[in-house]
Formats: C-alpha cells, structure tokens, sequence
C-alpha cells in the first residue's frame, strides 16, 4: 500500500484500513532523539487520517525497541520526551498495538505498556532493566506495569531488571497474547478487534488488590540486598507510589526519581559498565584476525575445574573429549560431569532429552590419544608446573596441527608452559573462574609465542560458550589474582594491626564486594593461598612486610575453610560463624610480630584497598599487560564480586580523582613499607591531570 517517511528512522505503511508504523533504527532501535521524534509525527498523522481505523507499531531488525539510547544519557535532553510520546500514544483515539519480536526493554516496553493492546513473538521477551543502569524506569514503567501484572510481580521485574519470556509476561497480564504464526498479521487482526471498542489505557486501569504483606517481603529483599546500589531502592519506592498515588502524581515522582538517578555516579558507573562490556570483547590488536575451526574440545583433568568446563563446552553444543589419568579417575569424571547436570535437571534449567543430548556429546577416557582429533585442547590438571610442562609436552606431540592447546592455569608462566609443548605459538591461556559453568569471566592469555589466529580461537569459543574473554599477557596471576593477590595482603595486615576477620568481612561487604576475603578464602579453600605462598617464598622480597602468618597457622591447625568445617570462620550447618579460637590466633600473631593492636577503621580500610587496587592496575597496564583500564575493571567485575554500580577498581580511581588515591598510597607506603611505593603511572597521571580511562596502551 502507500508508503510514507516522515523521519528516517520511522516509517508507516497502510496495509487498509491499518496504519504499520515501522522502527529501523539499528542495531537496537533504541530510543533516540530521531525516533522519538518520528514515532510522535506517525501516531499523529495516523490518528488525524480519517481513513485509518487502527494503528500497529512495529519494529525492523533484530529487534523491538531496546529502550531509551543509553548514549543520550548526561547529555542536555532533545525534544520531543518519551513521556510525550507515549502520552500522545495512550491517548490516542483509535487501538495502538505494539507487536513485539526480540526484546521490548526499557523505554521500549514503556512504549508498548502504552499502547492499547501487545502481542509478541513466542521467543520475545519484555523487561524493566533500568535498574541494572542505575537508574529506575523514566517514563511510566513503574506506574503502568503494577497496573497490568499488580505490583508484587511488578516490584519483583522492576527491582531485579530480569526480562520476562513471552508466555510467562501473558500469564502476568503484560500481554494479551503471543502470536501463534506471523506476528505482523496477528497484530493488525487484534488492532482491527479493538477499533470502534472502548480503548483499555492501561494508565487509566486501577492498581489491582494485592498481598501487602507478599508487597513488603519484596521490597524488604531487595532493599536488604541492595548493599549500597541506590536504583532498587529507588524502584521500591517509586512502585510503591503506584499503589497510593493517581498516576499523574505517580508518572511525576517516577520522573523526579529517574532525573535525580540518571545524574549520579552509580548511574555513570553502570553506564561505563555496560559499554566496556562490550568494547572489552574488541581487542585492538586482534581486529580482522580471524579465529581457527572449533567444534571438538578436549579438556584434560576432571576435576571440579575440568568438570565445569566440560559442562559449559557441552551446554554450547560442542563436542567434548575429557582424558584422565586412570580408570576410576575417569569413572569419578563422568559422574562429576553427570552429577551437575542432575543437578540442572532438578532445577529445571534443562530437561531430560537436553541433559541426554549433552552428554551424548561427551567422551571421557583414560587414553591420551584420544585428544589427537580435538581442535582445542584446555588442560585443567594439578596447578603445579612440573605436572604442566609434562601435559604440555605430550599434548604437543599428540594433538593435530591445527589444535590451539590452552592452559587453566591461574598463576603458573604460560610462556613456560608453552616451551614445552615444542609448539608455542599454539599455545594460550584460558583461565576460567569457578565453577566454570557458571562464571562468566574467562582471562584468555596471550603468551610472548601465541600466534594471533589462536588468541583469537580462545577469544571467540569463551564467546561461544557465552563468557565474557579479556585477553591479557602474561604475568603472576594474570589481572584478577594480581590485584587480589595485592589487596588481600592489605587485608591481611589489618589482621596484624588489630582487625579481626568478621570486621575486614563486614567492611568490604559495606562497600559492595559481593563477599568479603576471608568469607571468600573460607570458600575456595586456604590450601590455595598457602600453596601460592610456598611457591613464592624462594623469590619474597625479605625488604616486604610478610602477611600469611595467620593463614599459615590456620592452614597449620588443617583450618582450609568451608570443607574443613573452620578456617577463618567456623561452620555450624554450613552457616558461617565467628570463632574465638580464631580471635585468639590473631591476637596472638600481632603479639608474636610485636604489632600494636590498634581499633579497626573500616573506612581506612576500605580506602587502602581501594588505592592498592587501582595501583595495582596502574602497573597491569604500565606493564601492557593489557591495553585499556576497562579490561581491567570488567576482570573485576565479572571474576571477583567487585560492585558493578562502582564501575571497576580504575573507574572508581578515575572518579575519585588520581591526586586522592596518590595520597592514600603514599599513606599505604607510610605504614607497610618497602614493596608498596606508588606506581609510576599512578604518579604521572596524577601529576599531569591525567587519567586511567584516557591511558591507551601503545605500540
Ligand atoms: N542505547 C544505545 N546503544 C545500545 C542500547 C541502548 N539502549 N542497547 C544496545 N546498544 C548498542 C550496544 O552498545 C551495541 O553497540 C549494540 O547496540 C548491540 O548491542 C526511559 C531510562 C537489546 C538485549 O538497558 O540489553 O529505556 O557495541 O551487543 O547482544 O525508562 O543490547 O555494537 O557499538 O548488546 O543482541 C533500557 C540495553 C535503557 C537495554 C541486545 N534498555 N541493551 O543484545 O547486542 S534505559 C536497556 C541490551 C531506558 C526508560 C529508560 C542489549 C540487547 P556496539 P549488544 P545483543
């Protein structure tokens, strides 16, 4: 039929008596300025056409609205608001119907609570993720959704910023139905259903009864676990209005709330956060290097790391060769690999064909050999590199010439390593995070050898496997276990000056780590730090003030934390608890080493570590070790519990201001002494008015 443009990004079409208003504005027909504006002129020329009975709005591309264009944010607004388009929008006299394919969020699901009817494709999905961006949603999303699904299940999507699949968002009253077949068609039926009927404005319905006291369990969850973010609390109180306040009052405080968020540092972090998320996935020097042919993994060791990395390998639908060392190791292996998929199964993350096709696709054998066909191999064996190097030998005689062959390892010299393979330039690291079928950080290691095309291999299966990969160099524990390595030792001197490990917990936790050290070292095992500890003791700086004392006596007493039932803490139930046994030793060793004990500053605390941190990263990237401050801070986000809403360890300096965390380590070199002076960098950049974000490695 005719076809008009009014605006670029948005045209209509007249299929009848039915206006297609169309977005194509890609990738994600985000919400610019261009597309508000278009999108206000359609509705108005299609309510004004006495020939048009109805209007659908739909999307081009990958997808429906995204939301607002997050590039847009801080920067002075641009006529015309989304509020006043989607006021212009529900109040329109004929039927608007959003046909929704892909993901409605943010200001795009506020545009299709907008409309008079929704309809989406079996695979869409609609969400309020405003939160996740430290900010609530700014254009009625809190108002309209309790109005539609009541506010329990609407508080529980907004506070979370979890999309929602089409079949459950029907079952919640966001939809009126999921199209059965070709979901444009289904549109413009439903819109022609609705034209000349009373119009349901979804602003206009009032707030369903609810479960105030179901209400107030949310929102006392989400509060409590809030740890500092202000966005979730923010939502708390903004859904709350809807279930007291008419909703002009309410779409106003919402608005009041959003402009006060979208201003703020959390806001500004969480910004960052998600672009570098991204641009941490383009690594310069890896641009138009294309990745070699993978379809067979092997991994080598069945281990809880070697496991978990079988898993998600198998969850990616590759094919997966596990080699162990003897029978029952292999038998072990297998029921290991099984043991997490009973566990999927029993969650209801797959089904019982899918945990059958999986494991249909693995192999796990007690023959090296077999991992001649595989074209990647991950070695997951004992962290020890007499045991690496003699893997690495074999494998480099065994495995085809084409195979990139990865390493697991989280400290040991990947250039070493790959020596020893006799094929160094096949050879990498892929250091996975446990459990490895969980978390979503994967270091990929580029040795001095590594050929590009096999970086770029390890790069693109961790996309594959739907990790996110910061490619770095080699140096002792990489980027993460580097700098935790670093701000532990603060932690630990804490110990030693008076701290007691439940206060160094509670501090940390206060500025939003997700657990705090000795919590963590409790979890993954304190044989891990002593073996570290061992294998640098012949190259420890005896200038360096020492800190393992307390962790070498704990680790003496056989207090390797959670499996042990004490380390730090000891466990009744699996429930953590302070231990006086534990007060004791502590006390003890500050007496032993003459360190006065003086009262705990979790302040000070806190911001020592934080200096360390970004001091730390200084050297990372003074060293080259990777060449932008984001690849650091998405380590620490994704790998280590670090607060998203803060950014990163090198945002956070950035925003602090360099001159500040220069103070504070000069301070942190005033009391520990020889082996914490001020990176140079950290030095240069605070003198020159410089900063972490602005650095880019060279050459
Ligand atoms: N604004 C600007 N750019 C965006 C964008 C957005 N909302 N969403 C994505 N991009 C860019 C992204 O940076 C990338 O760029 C490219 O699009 C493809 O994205 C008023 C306040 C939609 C699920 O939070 O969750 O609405 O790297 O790689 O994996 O209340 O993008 O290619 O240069 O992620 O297919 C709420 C954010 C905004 C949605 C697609 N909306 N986006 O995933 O592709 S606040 C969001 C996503 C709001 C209102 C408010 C995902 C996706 P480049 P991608 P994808």
């Amino acid at each position: 039929m005719s076809s008009a443009a009014p605006h670029g990004p948005v045209t209509t079409r007249r299929e009848g008596d039915v206006t297609l208003i169309l977005v194509d504005s890609p990738p994600v027909n985000a919400l610019s300025q261009a597309v508000r504006a278009g999108l206000l002129e359609a509705v108005k020329a299609a309510a004004a056409d006495a020939g048009v009975k109805a209007i659908v709005l739909a999307c081009e591309g990958r997808t429906f609205i995204a939301g607002a264009d997050i590039r847009e944010f801080g920067k002075p607004p641009l006529a015309p608001g989304l509020s006043e388009v989607l006021s212009a929008i529900e109040s329109c006299a004929k039927p608007v119907v959003a046909a929704i394919h892909g993901t409605a969020l943010g200001g795009g699901f506020e545009v299709a609570l907008s409309c008079h009817g929704r309809i989406a494709d079996k695979g869409a999905a609609v969400g309020l993720p405003e939160v996740k961006l430290g900010i609530i949603p700014g254009a009625g999303g809190t108002q309209r959704t309790p109005r539609l699904a009541g506010p329990v299940a609407a508080l529980e999507m907004i506070s979370s910023g979890k999309p929602v699949k089409a079949a459950q968002a029907k079952a919640m009253g966001l939809l009126d139905s999921v199209a059965s077949g070709d979901l444009r068609a289904e549109a413009i039926t439903l819109a022609r259903a609705l034209s000349g009927k009373p119009l349901r404005r979804t602003g206009e319905l009032a707030v369903p009864a609810f479960d105030h006291a179901a209400f107030n369990k949310v929102a006392a969850t989400v509060i409590g676990k809030a740890r500092g973010q202000l966005s979730p609390v923010r939502a708390v109180e903004a859904v709350r209005l809807a279930t007291t306040t008419a909703i002009g009052e309410g779409l106003a405080a919402e608005r009041a709330i959003f402009t006060e968020l979208v201003g703020s540092d959390q806001a500004k972090a969480l910004r960052y956060a998600f672009f570098s998320e991204r641009e941490v996935q383009r690594v310069p020097h890896l641009e138009g290097v294309s990745p070699r042919k993978v379809e067979t993994v092997g991994v080598i060791g069945a281990g809880t790391m070697g496991a978990g990395i079988a898993v998600s390998l198998l969850d990616a639908g590759l094919r997966v060769t596990v080699v162990e060392t003897s029978t029952a190791a292999v038998g072990a292996g297998w029921d290991r690999i099984a043991g997490l998929y009973a566990r999927a199964l029993k969650s209801g993350r797959i089904d019982e064909a899918g945990k059958d096709e999986r494991l249909s696709r693995l192999t796990v054998s007690e023959d090296f050999g077999d991992l001649a066909g595989c074209d990647l191999v991950i070695e997951a064996a004992f962290e020890e590199m007499g045991v690496k190097k003699e893997i690495f030998g074999r494998l480099g005689a065994v495995a085809q010439a084409v195979a990139v062959l990865a390493t697991n390892t989280s400290y040991l010299d990947v250039n070493e390593i790959a020596q020893a393979s006799g094929r160094p330039a096949d050879v990498i690291g892929l250091h996975f995070f446990s459990p490895a079928n969980i978390m979503r950080l994967v270091e990929v290691v580029e040795g001095a050898a590594s050929a590009p095309d096999a970086v770029a291999t390890g790069v693109a299966l961790a996309r594959r496997l739907g990790k996110l990969p910061v490619t770095c160099g080699v140096c002792d524990g990489f980027v993460g276990n580097r700098i935790l390595a670093t701000w532990r030792q603060i932690t630990d001197f804490a110990l030693e000056d008076g701290a007691l490990p439940a206060e160094v917990d509670a501090a940390l936790e206060g500025y939003g780590m997700a657990m705090g050290p000795f919590a963590v070292a409790d979890l993954a095992g304190l044989d891990i730090g002593a073996a570290r500890r061992k294998r640098l003791a012949p190259t420890r700086d005896p200038k360096a003030r020492y800190g393992g004392t307390v962790a070498d006596r704990l680790c003496a007493l056989g207090r390797f934390g959670q499996k042990t039932g004490a380390g730090y803490y000891r466990y009744v139930d699996g429930k953590r608890q302070v231990d006086p046994e534990v007060t004791a030793i502590v006390q003890s060793v500050s007496a032993e080493l003459g360190r006065p004990r003086e009262p705990f500053d979790p302040d000070r605390l806190v911001r020592q570590v934080r200096a360390a941190m970004a001091n730390e990263g200084a050297k990372i990237l003074a060293e080259k070790i990777v060449p932008r401050a984001l690849d650091i801070d998405m380590v620490l986000l994704h790998g280590y519990g670090f607060p998203a809403w803060r950014g990163g360890p090198m945002f956070e300096a950035d925003l602090v201001g360099l001159p500040t965390i220069l103070a504070d380590m000069r301070e942190i070199h005033a009391a520990f002494g020889h082996g914490w002076e001020p990176a140079e960098l950290l030095v240069e950049l605070a003198g020159s008015g410089g900063s972490f974000g602005s650095h880019q490695r060279s050459g």
